[in-house]
């Protein structure tokens, strides 16, 4: 069986096979040589428990990245996981203690003042994972408030997104809809309040704006079926609208396969069309910067957008035509 091309691949054949102009082909090519280099630093962090391995698992493609369920289950210092070009820092937030609160802090104080060798913030995105089931945040609030906003720079709301999980289990399991995988109105209601409050929080502690999502990572309990996430299609498009243009193909080969984790969502938004657009908005905007192909670019780049659409559609669900709609 012939291998599937990756979306890199397909695009640097639709530049290779592009029937257009040497000079046009050769901007084209240039670009798309950048495009591949970029990589994609995200940290992911919050209190002890909250779910960030779970989150990572769900995510992506990152069997490595083991759940804490040992007697030991706090992830003592920052973990690096390396998908190609996708980068992922599981950092322990605060709430371990006060010695090692200090130190937690600390080091993601420093890796956020990180910077690459283009003399950039290492660090894309903050993806601060808050407990849905804790009545007390106090110690999330700290670790946004003091520890993080303070440390990203110029660029704040751009760089952190506050992400509240095990909506399941937020009113102590009570009001979620097992057979439908949702939650019901009375849920939803407390859980808009969390992040109304979340919200308010932040913006009286720092003057920054943040719009929190709820989610549930889904979990597996041992000789149980697996429960599903819920809104993780949603967390993966604010993931990605989050992130700067010309990096998001980063995360496209790294996505889980598995069909079922994306399916259960609210229907506020279709994700996974939100999410084709905002890859293919990379492969238009990004790879044609300053070449003169103007109507030209749905059929240059027609292998890769469907690509972008299969993987996406496939493994998210629901986009199907969608991508033909692209080029029209
Ligand atoms: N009900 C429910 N449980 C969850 C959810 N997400 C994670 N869990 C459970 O919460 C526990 C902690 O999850 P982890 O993913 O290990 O959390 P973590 O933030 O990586 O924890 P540390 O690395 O120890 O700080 C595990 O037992 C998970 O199964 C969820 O959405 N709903
Ligand atoms: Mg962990």
């Amino acid at each position: 069986m012939e291998k599937e091309k990756t979306v890199l691949e397909a695009m640097e054949s639709d530049i290779m096979n592009a029937n257009i102009p040497d000079v046009e082909k050769n901007k084209l090519m240039k670009n798309f040589l950048k495009l591949k280099e970029q990589k994609i630093n995200l940290m992911i962090t919050g209190a002890t428990g909250c779910g960030k391995s779970s989150t990572i698992n769900a995510l992506f493609n990152a069997e490595k990245a083991k759940v804490g369920v040992g007697v030991d289950p706090e992830t003592m210092d920052i973990q690096k996981y390396e998908l190609e070009n996708l980068i992922l820092w599981d950092s322990p937030g605060l709430g371990d203690g006060k010695e090692a609160d200090n130190r937690h802090a600390k080091n993601i104080i420093k890796k956020l003042n990180e910077r690459d060798e283009n003399g950039n913030l290492l660090i894309d995105l903050v993806l601060v994972i808050l407990d849905g089931s804790s009545r007390d945040l106090g110690t999330s609030y700290e670790l946004i408030n003091s520890v993080i906003i303070p440390n990203l720079g110029e660029d704040k709301e751009n760089r952190i997104l506050v992400a509240i999980n095990q909506a399941d289990v937020a009113m102590k399991g009570h009001y979620w809809n097992h057979q439908e995988n949702k939650p019901e109105p009375r849920l939803v209601e407390f859980l808009e309040e969390k992040v109304t409050s979340v919200k308010r929080r932040i913006k009286e502690g720092t003057g920054v704006d943040v719009d929190p999502i709820y989610y549930c990572a889904g979990f597996k309990e041992e000789g149980k079926e697996q429960n599903k996430p819920y809104n993780l299609s949603k967390l993966l498009y604010y993931i990605i609208k989050f992130t700067p243009k010309q990096k998001r193909l980063a995360y496209i080969e790294n996505i889980n396969q598995n069909q079922e984790m994306w399916k259960d969502n609210d229907d506020l938004k279709n994700y996974s069309e939100e999410i084709s657009k905002s890859m293919w908005e990379t492969v238009k905007d990004c790879a044609a910067e300053g070449a003169d192909i103007g109507g030209a670019i749905g059929s240059v780049f027609g292998e890769s957008g469907r690509r972008i659409g299969k993987v996406v559609g496939g493994v998210i669900g629901g986009v199907v035509g969608f991508v033909k709609g692209l080029f029209s």
